[in-house]
């Protein structure tokens, strides 16, 4: 079973003005589309094509660099759609779990979101910042480059994603240019809280979302 772009969960121009409408057409349509493809054309007639997209990743040194880069470009853009939203917003609401693990693991949302803006502003070339949970329920910051991830076997630090910002420039250039700094601010104004809130809840159950 060939591996499948995701629809969008909402319309091109939904997340403007923080993300703009061509950024999501030509991010979604082109680049996550071509990682698809890609992945798609490098595991044909191969023995992962029964695997799921987790099962890969964990085992990613195992395989060619154009399993690791399409692979980790499909599992990380699929990824990243549902984590924005229109009715997104800047700071999960207190009752959400995810807002007291932060609160647990960084003091305040404010120092988690100092740490993490850092973590994506210092990643240099391209790439992406995450924040994860580890299998002691532990939150951490990390950032991977080009399009590992955390799930990956040839990581430094592995966990488990809840959320994650693409710093590659295709994702902002067309409207923020050389501005990464601007990017990330908007980005936190359309994070969709209750999707990291279930991906944190779910993170140890191990299972297969895409
Ligand atoms: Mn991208």
């Amino acid at each position: 079973m060939a591996f499948q772009l995701p629809e969008l969960p909402y319309a091109f121009d939904a997340l403007e003005p923080h993300i703009d409408a061509r950024t999501m057409e030509i991010h979604h349509g082109k680049h996550h589309a071509a990682y698809v493809n890609n992945l798609n054309a490098a595991i044909a007639g191969t023995d992962l094509e029964n695997k799921s997209i987790e099962d890969i990743l964990a085992n990613i040194s195992q395989y060619p660099m154009v399993v690791r880069n399409n692979g980790g470009g499909h599992y990380n853009h699929s990824l990243f759609w549902e984590l924005m939203s229109p009715e997104g917003s800047a700071e999960p609401t207190d009752r959400m779990n995810i807002h007291k693990a932060i609160t647990r693991d960084f003091g305040s949302f404010e120092n988690f979101k100092k740490e993490f803006t850092n973590a994506a502003m210092t990643r240099f070339g391209s790439g992406w910042a995450w924040l994860c949970v580890n299998d002691k329920d532990k939150l951490f910051i990390c950032s991977t480059p080009n399009q590992d991830n955390p799930l990956m076997d040839v990581v430094d630090a592995k966990g488990t994603p809840v959320l994650g910002v693409d710093v590659w420039e295709h994702a902002y250039y067309l409207n923020y240019q050389n501005r990464r700094a601007d990017y990330l601010t908007s980005f936190f104004n359309v994070i969709n809280w209750h999707e990291v809130t279930k991906r944190y809840n779910e993170a140890n159950e191990g299972a297969s979302k895409f």
